[in-house]
């Protein structure tokens, strides 16, 4: 868009689009309705590289990736586009001539949050990643009614508000009723012999049917005139019966099917790494991954006749198990549609299917009962019976009268379909997103799969896209590096560790302290508006900011603040250095403990904040409705970058990347990518601490964990927990928090402190001093935090996008040109 962005005709357009959309002059125009009118405007520039690419994809019948997931969580679109047609600053400009601020209007945009955390902003980083090195692919999720809730703390606990993010419209979506396509849920299979082919039919027979349509969001490549495709689906009622109809069956199931339509896509589960057995979800599943998997066949047959050949142009991936019943859809496309049989629809299936695994939580592994699975979808079950059957008998055959291989492979078990194992039985890859999660998969958890199946098995470390995150993010520190090294770590970020050589520069540690300082001011700032908390942007900032869970332990996060707290009034004399304490969570609407917590930790910030004798010197604060949108501006300000899950429990994390590459220091465990971000920064710029991973699982196999040993020999620990319980954070209430504290000592379900609290806590808080007290020399804090930021060209998903491409998919990237 640089070498022909008009700046007068863009500005006519923005013209025009008000009067047109609104019929306004630019004076009248609110604030959103000019948010609308340059979005359009930039969809016009977005249409013409849009249909460049697809006639490319056209011309060259490329390999396409089809990655699936449950969840894109893309955040707002507007600065993101913009940044990636290389036009921000021109636009920004132009508005400003108009007397607009670029900033405000970029502020009218909801997030687009159809995704919890981690796995969701993952996909979203992968399709901007995947456009800019220009492989061609397709995002295929769900058009939720309404995304992750937004939340409200009201009386300091959280409160769930519905994220009605399409109440103004999407400007830039594109409904596509052309490619609609029926899925069908329920009724029973006919079994009918075909006398000509001498084979079985299956029909499926009194079901119900919604009409998916799609919708598509343009993934804009950064600066290569490439726009790829986020199709996500919409269900609609088929209304095909009569009105007139005396058949009261006809009535029923036509009233029924517009349930289904209204209830299906409704709205995002808003669990991350936790199952929940509903039957919507399982109907959420099926209704996007039929539609997609129907589309995909259908696009290569619009060009070849040979479905053998289907994975030499179409890999899926899926992210996580939650679109598995692509496996059985493909099969029942290829069986009952193409009429294949078993051995080479299952060829086909194996060579088109990957699997990624986001965790290894027991309670994240998705199972479904066959009653309920069976009795949505007939015929899938029918084929994953079938798989299972087939698999069970190599298992037998390569472990003869092994029954335990079998209770631990089988993909159907114990009245449920697993859906993990599914993936593994049928994908061609299957991958962790961290080394050290890999290899606890290997070891451990996937154990049996990776002996019998181990050239499946492969490690993709996760990564996040620079352009959000630091060149839109942090347009102060992006800018800096820029000035200093050029601009190609735009696009190729292991460049930045050119800035390795400005780390001992006295000069570059002032300027990136003093942009790290107005990046602190303009946080402050925004918590001032939306928290009424004054905080001092020379104090450190230590952030913690993630789906909030027990094993990410922001439970011991806050008890170490109430620990600090309790020193800094018992001695007033000892010097103590200003800390911010900055929380952003939302807990999932049913996890209790995570709900309380996030009360504990308003309830602690009540008292510290307004408690005038510590002048200030420990603030803490809750960001209410973290989002990508605030994430960016918390991230550009974080001094601390708290990664404290317990060790073998986070499989990547990709906020500790974000913090990095914003040139924050990691406080953390040995976990998840936080080992391979200080292979790369070394540990001398990182302050780790507690169990190894090692250690942790061998204390839940031996059941030899112990929390009261701590609880009886370290008095800090005691006193630290009594508060709890002692009225101290709750005006009195002896019981508001009782239940964190007997998760802590003594649990009826499950073992006590779970997560290792007690047993990290006094190495957690040492390690977090010792960050506190480094801060105090400016100039090595400097030299750190630049080697952080400089360390972090591993951590692009361009890079991961570059090995899921080498190993795994085999794509070509394609070149769109566009004549001026
Ligand atoms: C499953 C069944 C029913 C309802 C919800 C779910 C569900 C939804 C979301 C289960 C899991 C999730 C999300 C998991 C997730 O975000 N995992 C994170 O993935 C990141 C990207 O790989 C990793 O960096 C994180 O370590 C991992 O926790």
């Amino acid at each position: 868009m640089d070498k022909h962005f008009d700046k007068e005709r863009f500005k006519e357009t923005v013209r025009d689009n008000v009067r047109n959309l609104f019929r306004k002059t630019l004076k009248e125009a609110t604030q959103q309705q000019l948010f609308q009118a340059v979005a359009y405007a930039v969809k016009d520039v977005i249409i013409d590289n849009w249909m460049a690419t697809q006639q490319v994809m056209d011309e060259e019948d490329p390999k396409i990736l089809y990655y699936m997931s449950m969840e894109f969580l893309m955040g707002r679109a507007l600065g993101n586009n913009l940044i990636n047609l290389t036009a921000y600053k021109e636009v920004k400009e132009a508005l400003s001539e108009m007397g607009f601020d670029l900033n405000v209007i970029e502020d009218q945009e909801p997030d687009a949050a159809l995704g919890n955390g981690g796995l969701g902003r993952l996909a979203a980083c992968f399709l901007d990643s995947l456009a800019t090195l220009g492989y061609p692919a397709y995002g295929c999720g769900i058009r939720y009614r309404y995304g992750m809730f937004r939340q409200k703390i009201e009386n300091g606990y959280q409160v769930e508000v519905p994220d009605d993010w399409l109440r103004n419209g999407n400007p830039f979506e594109l409904k596509r009723p052309e490619y609609a396509k029926i899925v069908r849920f329920g009724g029973y299979v006919r079994v009918e012999y075909d006398e000509q082919t001498h084979s079985n039919r299956f029909i499926q027979e009194n079901y119900q049917s919604v009409r998916a349509v799609p919708y598509d969001i343009p993934v804009v490549g950064y600066n290569n005139n490439m726009v790829n495709t986020l199709r996500v689906w919409d269900a609609e009622a088929i209304n095909d019966f009569q009105l007139d109809s005396f058949d009261k069956g006809d009535y029923q199931k036509a009233v029924e099917q517009e349930n289904l339509a209204r209830n299906i896509v409704e709205v995002l589960y808003p669990n991350d790494n936790h199952y929940a057995g509903k039957e919507l979800r399982l109907k959420q599943q099926y209704f996007f991954i039929s539609a997609s998997v129907q589309e995909a066949v259908a696009k290569y047959k619009r060009k070849h006749n040979d479905i053998h050949k289907f994975y030499e142009k179409a890999t899926f991936q899926m992210n996580d198990t939650h679109p598995t019943v692509a496996v059985a859809e493909l099969m029942r496309i290829l069986l009952d549609e193409e009429g294949l049989g078993w051995d080479e629809a299952w060829e086909i299936t194996t060579k088109t299917v990957a699997y990624t695994n986001h965790t290894i939580m027991a309670e994240a592994l998705e199972k479904w009962p066959i009653e309920l699975f069976s009795r949505l979808l007939p015929r899938i079950y029918q084929i994953v019976e079938e798989i299972n059957r087939r698999f069970i008998a190599q298992v037998q055959q390569r472990y003869p009268g092994n029954q335990d291989k079998i209770a631990k492979m089988a993909v159907i078990y114990d009245g449920q379909v697993r859906m993990a194992n599914l993936a593994i039985v049928a994908g061609y890859s299957v991958n962790g997103v961290a080394k050290l999660h890999t290899e606890i998969l290997k070891k451990q958890t996937l154990k049996d799969f990776y002996e019998m199946m181990p050239e499946k098995f492969n490690n993709k470390t996760n990564g996040i896209t620079q352009r959000r995150f630091l060149l839109h993010g942090n347009q102060l520190l992006a800018d800096w590096v820029t000035d200093h090294i050029g601009d190609e770590w735009i696009t190729d970020l292991p460049q930045i560790a050119k800035m390795k050589l400005y780390a001992d520069d006295q000069k570059a540690r002032q300027e990136f302290m003093n942009i790290k300082y107005q990046n602190k001011v303009r946080l402050a700032k925004y918590i001032k508006e939306h928290n009424g908390i004054d905080v001092d942007p020379r104090s450190v900032f230590d952030v913690q900011v993630k789906r909030l869970h027990e094993y990410k332990r922001q439970l011991m996060n806050i008890l170490d603040v109430m620990y600090l707290y309790r020193e800094l009034k018992e001695h007033p004399e000892r010097p103590f250095y200003p800390v911010t304490f900055i929380f952003g969570a939302k807990a999932a609407a049913g996890y209790r403990r995570a709900k309380l917590t996030i009360k504990l930790i308003n309830s602690v910030a009540d008292v510290i904040n307004n408690d005038q004798s510590i002048n200030g010197k420990i603030k803490v604060v809750f960001i209410e409705d973290y989002r990508v949108s605030n994430a960016e501006l918390i991230f550009a300000a974080a001094d601390i970058s708290e990664q404290i899950s317990t060790a073998s429990k986070e499989a990547s994390g990709t906020s500790n990347m974000k913090l990095m590459l914003n040139g924050a220091l990691t406080l953390g465990t040995m976990d998840g990518a936080n080992v391979e971000i200080v292979q790369e920064v070394g540990e001398e710029n990182a302050f780790i601490f507690g169990l190894s991973s090692q250690e942790v699982i061998d204390h839940e196999n031996n059941h030899d964990y112990d929390p009261t040993y701590y609880f009886n020999n370290d008095p800090d620990i005691r006193t630290t927990l009594m508060e709890l319980i002692n009225g101290k954070y709750s005006g009195g209430d002896m019981e508001l928090f009782r239940e964190l504290y007997d998760s802590l000592l003594t649990t009826k379900e499950g073992p006590a402190d779970q997560y290792f609290i007690l047993a990290d806590f006094k190495s957690y808080d040492a390690a977090r001093k010792k960050a506190i007290e480094y801060y105090q020399s400016q100039g090595d804090w400097a030299k750190s935090a630049i080697l952080n930021m400089a360390s972090s060209g591993k951590f692009s998903s361009d890079r991961t996008i570059q090995e899921y491409v080498r190993d795994i998919w085999k794509l070509e990237p394609i070149k769109i040109t566009v004549d001026p």
